[in-house]
């Protein structure tokens, strides 16, 4: 028996370094109206989709960082976007930068959030895989994320939402296939994962070229070994002067791409996701019980990454 879910991938260009929260939040605003024409469920978005990605810049003074994160989720400024959410009946993810008070200690991480249809907030993640550098490299541009945020501190869990096991990923996570095993091995059967993916920072040609190849790669490598959709939303365009990929995706267990943005700028794609095909896939060819089998894999030593594997 087929069991639907309707989603949207809100794909956003450009946020300008001096755009205002308000004026983003109408961005969101009117890409969940669009969405809501299509009859979706829930409304996927960006990785930091509230401002722009700042950790291209290398700041210093404490609250200028702090005035790139928000303390409180909803606040005033997100508020609207939770009520029209709440009244269109629809569920939406949303990256943002999330500064956490844990025993009187400010903590900074890379967050996203599952709101569910009634506006309540069922599901937290928080980074896990940080990319880039704590300092400046010499080069035109910078990708600082070490700098302004720790490493999540909830691993990787998974919600029931939508009558579905969904879950989240941040960006640089879809690169690992441990950010996918481990929600695999919880039943997921659709993970929401937002990006903010730049090229041309003057990394190898290697990285610049192949970023799109390897941000689909990631996508539909992670969906079909673990049996379960995805939703990928980029924050894309040329943003304060740098290049940021697009390719928004809905892929499916099987690993089919079944729905792309085609440009770099705010767009909806919408896909109806048959969540029985997860469970087909689960059952047969990722039946984890029937055909995994860990411990016959052998010694798995932890690299600490400091030191290049012999041979
Ligand atoms: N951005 C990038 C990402 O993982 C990156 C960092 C860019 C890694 C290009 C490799 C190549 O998509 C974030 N925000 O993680």
């Amino acid at each position: 028996m087929s069991r639907n879910l309707k989603v949207a991938a809100a794909q956003l260009g450009p946020i300008a370094r001096n755009e205002s929260r308000q004026a983003v939040v109408k961005r969101l605003i009117d890409l969940m109206r669009e969405a809501a024409d299509w009859g979706v469920d829930v409304v996927v978005y960006p990785e930091l989709a509230l401002t722009t990605f700042f950790p291209r810049w290398a700041i210093e003074d404490e609250d200028e960082i702090d005035s790139w994160f928000e303390i409180e989720m909803p606040n005033a400024a997100t508020q609207p976007l939770f009520d029209e959410a709440k009244r269109l009946g629809i569920g939406f993810h949303l990256g943002y930068a999330e500064i956490a008070w844990q025993d009187g200690v400010k903590h900074r991480f890379n967050t996203a959030i599952i709101v569910d249809k009634a506006g309540e907030i069922i599901g937290k993640f928080r980074k896990i895989h940080i990319p880039g550098h704590h300092e400046v490299l010499d080069r035109p541009g910078q990708h600082l994320e070490k700098k302004y945020f720790e490493v999540g501190d909830m691993g990787f869990p998974v919600y029931r939402a939508f009558d579905a096991v969904c879950g989240m990923a941040i960006c640089n996570d879809r690169r690992w296939p441990e950010t996918w095993r481990v929600m695999g091995l919880q039943g997921v059967e659709i993970v929401f994962c937002g990006y903010n993916t730049p090229v041309g920072l003057g990394d190898t040609y290697d990285l610049d070229a192949l970023t799109p190849f390897h941000n689909q790669l990631s996508f539909q490598a992670g969906c079909y070994q673990n049996a379960t959709w995805a939703v990928g939303v980029a924050k894309a365009g040329c943003e304060e002067g740098f290049n940021m990929i697009g390719q928004s995706m809905i892929v499916a267990p099987s690993g089919e791409v079944v729905a792309m943005c085609n440009t770099i700028e705010d767009e909806v794609v919408v896909h109806n996701c048959d969540l029985s095909r997860s469970a087909d896939y689960k059952r047969d060819i990722f039946n984890f019980a029937c055909h995994r089998r860990p411990e016959h894999y052998g010694l798995i030593v932890e690299r600490t990454g400091a030191e290049p594997p012999e041979g």
